[in-house]
């Protein structure tokens, strides 16, 4: 499947009058409209692997039609977003769901999409067939050596994968830890995690990153080894300047104030980069901004602001992904939704008057501090969005377009009605 060109076109040209309309109104207001656009043009956001197709929840999963059923259709389908938005020019695989049978063919594949490979991940929290040990109670955390040397080895594979792709990051999320009280000692699980982390820190190369993600619960439900930023952060400081942290959006108890997370550990040169995803009570993997918007701005414009501060190129230095699962949308229309929900928290974050906050900071002008962040929040930005996408060469409405263009109905000719994604 392959989103033509001239249909786009055709699709484009039929909303054309009405997006130079709304993009006129909107633009006049702008200063720096040609940075907006060109910033917006230049941000990607990598599209992981496992949320091409339906995930579930442990009551059930109800599969929908056309799922990509191996790694070059998984590819296929990131094409498919990134035709349409031209803002999705890159894939995280997870090892061992993704593992390429000819890696030449699948970069030459992902090549002719215009996708490169972003971080790597790794996976110690599902048994894998025919392996010799177990991660019940943990991988890099576990009190046997045996099971700690499986999962170092695995990790370093998944490394050697990556190289053979291009790719430059490693991201390691682990569902270690403990669901009962003195199930273990937690100094004793941070010291073999630490020294678990150093081994697979040694086999990165000098160009590679490490991310470290944390996550306060689930599956284990009374500690987690790497269960918030600080623990992350201890982890990274102490393995050294190629070990960064991660942060997914989900994996904050209610209410963190994850917008000042991420101002401190850029501030620190810790910050890895992102999964998003929206949550109202846990770890839900929702559509980024589906739930909190307003919180998505506020993130951006720390980064915005923390990575001017630190001269950082916004496209390029940080990992930008998304984690999510769907249950009950079609994963492209899902991931669509998300990605615009970015560019729009971007693009907001954007247009904040800086010179002006910083002088309302310096009087503590409360008042107007709050009305400068949010004359940008209620901006209207979605035709700035659109405007890129219309440069780039992808759809002023792609999910309009998806539709229209019948991506959906035309997958399913190809692969059938009933498919699973491979993965979880
Ligand atoms: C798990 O909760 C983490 O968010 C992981 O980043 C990710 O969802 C997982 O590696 C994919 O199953
Ligand atoms: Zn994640
Ligand atoms: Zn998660």
């Amino acid at each position: 499947m392959q989103v033509e060109k001239y249909k786009l076109d055709g699709f484009n040209n039929d909303l054309l009058a009405d997006h130079k309309r709304r993009f006129e109104f909107v633009a006049a207001d702008v200063a720096n409209v040609d940075d907006v656009l060109q910033k917006l043009e230049a941000f990607q956001i990598a599209i992981p692997s496992w949320a091409l197709g339906t995930g579930g929840t442990r009551f059930g999963r109800f599969s929908g039609g056309g799922e990509p059923r191996s790694l070059e259709e998984k590819i296929e389908d990131v094409g498919v977003l990134h035709a349409l938005n031209k803002s999705s020019g890159a894939i995280s695989l997870h090892i061992p769901w993704d593992i390429p049978q000819n890696h030449q063919a699948i970069k030459t594949l992902a090549a002719q999409h215009g996708l490169r490979f972003d971080a790597m991940n790794s996976n110690t929290f599902q048994d894998q067939a025919g392996a010799p040990e177990s991660y019940k109670f943990g991988s890099l955390q576990h009190i046997d050596k045996a099971v700690r040397d499986q999962a170092i080895a695995h990790n370093i594979e998944v490394i050697k994968q990556g190289i053979e792709l291009g790719s430059k990051s490693l991201t390691v999320w682990l569902a270690d830890g403990s669901s009962f009280p003195g199930q273990l000692n937690f100094r004793g699980a941070f010291e073999r995690t630490l020294d678990s982390l150093k081994q697979i820190y040694a086999a990165l190369p000098d160009d590679w990153k490490l991310y470290l993600e944390y996550k306060c619960y689930e599956p284990n439900f009374y500690s987690t080894t790497v269960a918030d930023w600080g623990q992350s952060l201890l982890y990274v400081t102490k393995l050294g300047p190629k070990a960064y942290t991660l942060v997914d959006l989900g994996h904050h108890l209610p209410n963190a104030n994850i917008e000042q997370i991420v101002s401190l550990l850029l501030m620190e040169g810790r910050l890895a980069g992102f999964h998003f995803n929206d949550s109202k009570y846990g770890d839900d993997d929702l559509t980024v901004g589906s739930i909190n918007p307003y919180q998505l701005f506020l993130i951006f414009n720390e980064l915005v602001e923390g990575m001017d501060a630190r001269g950082m190129n916004h496209a390029t230095d940080l990992g930008w992904m998304i984690d999510a699962s769907h249950n009950l949308k079609d994963p492209i229309e899902d991931l669509l939704q998300s990605i615009q929900a970015i560019q729009i928290a971007y693009a907001q974050a954007l247009i904040v008057d800086k010179e002006a906050l910083v002088a309302a900071q310096k009087v503590n002008d409360v008042a107007l501090a709050q009305e400068i962040l949010q004359k940008a929040y209620r901006t209207d930005v979605r035709a700035l969005v659109s405007e890129a996408s219309l440069r780039a060469g992808g759809a002023i409405d792609p999910i309009g377009a998806y539709r229209k263009l019948q991506v959906r109905e035309n997958l399913i000719k190809e692969r059938g009605a009933k498919t699973v994604a491979t993965g979880l």
